[in-house]
């Protein structure tokens, strides 16, 4: 039995698959969320529906593979009609924190190519300004520690990822910093400045890149639309 959270996961992921139409290539995102939405796209590719997806991690690769997904890659397409995705964070212009699951860089290539972008979350991840989630960055493990010190003078500690007491390995070799700004007024400028830093690979900041967001509450769901 799943508990009302995870309810609302698997409603906001099963819901964005009414977006996904045949021919469609896809942009798999990852996370727990995500989850439903591939088991939902493995229903419907079972029952004829003929789509190609690009995953965000090797985890949604395994999902992919599990529910029956046919995927692609980069060598094959050059565009992606529709992207689903989770996040960690929303705030009310529908910029995005991702990167809880250690993706973002995967996720940041897929949604940037898509024509249509789809965020699937439960009403705890809104919030008025970004900030509350500590914002993930990715950076190269080399020189780590002067890049996490050039980064903590922009406001924040640096904190390296570990699992299971280990320091976390991207999907592509990196290691993550999680770095706890509390407040983040103008993610833009942050953004730009990350960026500029040697040994950053990329932010967590997903800016002005979502059109719709399927959010899930104990009321049902709710469609937003960018402005
Ligand atoms: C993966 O790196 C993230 O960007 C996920 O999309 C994000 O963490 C959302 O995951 P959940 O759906 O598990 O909350």
């Amino acid at each position: 039995m799943l508990n009302e959270q995870e309810l609302m996961k698997k409603q906001v992921g099963e819901r964005a698959v009414d977006f996904v139409e045949d021919g469609m290539i896809l942009g798999l995102g990852s996370g727990s969320t995500a989850y439903w939405m591939m088991k939902k796209l493995g229903e419907r590719v079972t029952k004829g529906l003929s789509v190609m997806g690009i995953p965000t991690s090797t985890r949604t690769e395994g999902w992919a593979k599990e529910f029956g997904v046919p995927l692609t890659d980069f060598t094959q397409v050059d565009k992606i009609d529709l992207a689903i995705d989770g996040a960690n964070e929303i705030d009310e212009n529908l910029n995005l924190t991702k990167g809880g699951g250690g993706s973002l860089v995967r996720e940041k290539i897929v949604n940037s190519l898509a024509e249509k972008v789809i965020i699937i979350a439960d009403k705890s991840k809104m919030s008025t300004t970004l900030g509350h989630y500590p914002l993930p960055i990715e950076v190269v493990p080399f020189g780590m520690e002067i890049t996490a010190n050039t980064i903590a003078k922009l406001g924040c500690t640096p904190v390296l990822r570990k699992k299971n007491g280990e320091t976390y390995i991207s999907d592509n070799g990196n290691y993550i910093l999680d770095c706890h700004f509390k407040s983040i007024p103008n993610a833009q400028k942050l953004h730009e400045k990350l960026k500029l830093i040697v040994g950053v690979v990329e932010t967590g900041l997903f800016l002005n890149m979502t059109d719709v967001v399927i959010l899930g509450s104990d009321l049902g769901l709710e469609i937003i639309e960018a402005k």
